[in-house]
């Protein structure tokens, strides 16, 4: 699959970076959102300004504490390796690391240089990760030895049987049979070929309903203004404290105003190995914290433990909530919970971010999904012929702007419908505006599951479950779930001659297929047709509604449940 993916769009074909028309750069220049910087040069001013000041802590193994000094020196060696390993200006480096420092040093490294981080999760497993590395023709995979009991070093190996292209696989840790991360920073040398601030600065990856992940094309000066804008929006100055409890790589955290944001505004950046509270909220305390990012879950999760918590977590300023739509209900919990302002954020790899603002009305920081960073973020919001709506009514969101992009890499067929001629990306997302400019995420359009933030193209899973030898037909839906808001539920028909085949087989076979766990269907339920829409097609609309429909049933039936278990006892308890 990933192979004759990459075969089939030749490189040259296809630009790498689908561009910002000139006349959109000139705008976005002159309005001082693009101003000339880049990574590698953004580190090196803040660790000139305050070398001794700490950027980042990692609390794993016996902690480390670096400053902007060290990170910056770190950087400078690390970048020097990869040159002398012949990775260079415009090579992709597949990184999977773990909320570790080498994930800092490496990715600032390869921003020194103008080499691609291709920013995996630890999640993804071999189907993902063959896919990356092949698709981009990735230089070198750098991951960690083990992390939460996975051995990366074999799944490496895999890799590197199937994509002959991937010369390096470096490994923070023990290298088993692949290179030692450690081995390959040497004394600093002047990099002739600097990346300029319109160019590439990684490729982030989308969440996609499509059938292989699409990679998103950032450059610096679009990146660094998302960064700029989200500082200044959520208060990030050189006095705060960034905790990184989401995994590192994903825009969330990296950016909104996440750990970059923090080093841009000389902050300090401490990494969670996990996002429990058992291992965040000791952090915070420890280091006073003041902001942090969680997923919807997680920040019910948090405000839940903070009522019985021995941790101080006074120090919290603003928890940032997004990734998916966090009800009105749990958003009233977060300031009486945990003593801070709720920043709801809408946000995607592909650009636009919205945060509800700190000085907000509450109602507003609990009920919407905030307004966009930038004044020249261009909003509209469609009906199905793409018709702009009257002022206030749902329908597609569309957007263009000066960090949103224009393409996904290498991607020409898909762009060709996932933007529209003028430049506006389909975000797949139905939203309404509210008078004040607001967005409220009233639903989706797209072909997603959104897994407590994560996100499960649904034609990807079908493919997958689709290579079952007992299997007809699939079809992957959304259900809902009260803990992650939605889980994934296949519906499967089997073919006519196939022998028994239960839910756990199903399961069972994704999973070996070498895919991220949450990937994984939660659900699986047998059918022997699927209901049709008027012109033929699969009618999810009507699978959704059906396991939504027996959810509720036996959430009914088990509440009704333990209403007579409560009755029974009653007498019981009250003699
Ligand atoms: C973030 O980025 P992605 O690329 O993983 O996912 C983007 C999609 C959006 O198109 C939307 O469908 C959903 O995730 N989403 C939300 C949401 N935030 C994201 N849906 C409802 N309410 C929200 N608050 O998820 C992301 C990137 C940067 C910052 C925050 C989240």
């Amino acid at each position: 699959m990933t192979g004759t993916a990459a075969a089939t769009v030749p490189p040259d074909e296809t630009p790498d970076a689908p561009g910002y028309p000139a006349e959109f750069a000139e705008r976005y220049r002159a309005a001082g959102h693009w101003r000339g910087e880049t990574f590698g040069r953004m580190l090196r001013e803040r660790a000139r300004a305050h070398p001794d000041r700490v950027a980042i802590v990692d609390p794993a193994g016996e902690g480390r504490r670096w400053t902007y000094g060290e990170l910056d020196v770190r950087a400078d060696r690390m970048a020097a390796g990869f040159l002398a390993r012949g990775i260079g200006k415009g090579d992709r480096v597949v990184v999977q690391l773990p909320n570790t420092a080498e994930f800092f040093e490496v990715v600032f490294a390869l921003f020194r240089i103008g080499a691609l981080p291709v920013f995996a999760l630890p999640a993804h497993r071999e189907t993902e990760i063959r896919h990356f590395c092949a698709f981009t023709e990735a230089a070198a995979y750098v991951i960690a030895d083990t992390a939460e009991g996975y051995d990366y070093r074999e799944l490496a190996t895999r890799v590197r049987a199937e994509v002959p292209g991937l010369k390096h696989v470096f490994v923070a840790g023990e290298p088993g049979e692949h290179t030692a991360l450690s081995a390959v920073p040497t004394a600093p040398v002047p990099v002739d070929d600097v990346p300029a601030p319109h160019d590439l600065a990684f490729l982030q990856l989308s969440g996609g309903s499509t059938g292989v992940p699409k990679l998103i094309p950032r450059t610096h000066d679009d990146y660094i203004y998302s960064l700029r804008g989200s500082n200044e929006i959520c208060a990030v100055d050189e006095n705060s404290v960034y905790l990184c409890a989401l995994p590192a790589a994903h825009n969330f955290p990296l950016s909104s105003p996440g750990t970059l944001g923090a080093l841009y505004a000389g902050a300090r950046v401490v990494l969670a190995p996990r996002p429990s509270p058992d291992v965040a909220f000791p952090l915070i305390e420890r280091e006073g914290v003041t902001l942090t990012g969680l997923v919807p879950p997680l920040a019910l999760l948090w405000t839940e433990a903070a009522a019985t918590t021995p941790y101080d977590l006074s120090s919290l300023r603003v928890l940032l909530v997004g990734g998916a739509k966090f009800s009105e209900e749990a958003a009233r919990r977060v300031r009486p919970a945990l003593g801070c302002t709720l920043q709801q954020v809408f946000g995607m790899a592909e650009g636009l971010v919205n945060y509800t603002r700190l000085d907000d009305p509450e109602e507003t920081i609990v009920t919407t999904q905030g307004r966009p960073v930038s004044p020249d973020d261009e909003i509209r919001v469609v009906d199905d012929q793409d018709n702009d709506l009257p002022a206030g009514e749902t329908g597609h969101l569309l957007t263009r702007g000066p960090y949103t992009i224009r393409g996904y890499w290498r991607a020409p067929a898909h762009n060709a419908t996932a933007f529209t001629a003028d430049g506006f990306y389909r975000t797949g997302d139905v939203v309404r505006l509210t008078e004040t400019g607001h967005l409220v995420v009233e639903g989706r359009a797209k072909d997603q599951i959104n897994r407590g933030g994560e996100k499960v193209a649904a034609e990807e899973i079908e493919n997958h479950i689709l290579a079952h030898p007992a299997v007809h037909d699939a079809a992957v839906v959304s259900m809902p779930d009260a803990y992650l808001g939605e889980r994934t539920c296949a519906y499967v028909v089997l073919r006519e001659d196939a022998g028994p085949v239960r839910s756990v087989h199903v399961k069972k076979f994704v999973r070996e297929r070498g895919l991220a766990a949450f990937k994984v269907p939660d659900r699986v339920e047998f059918v022997t047709e699927f209901p049709q829409t008027g012109i033929g097609k699969v009618s999810k609309k009507e699978l959704r509604a059906a396991i939504a429909a027996r959810v509720a049933a036996a959430a009914a039936q088990e509440t009704a449940a333990q209403g007579t278990a409560v009755q029974e006892t009653a007498p019981h308890t009250a003699q």
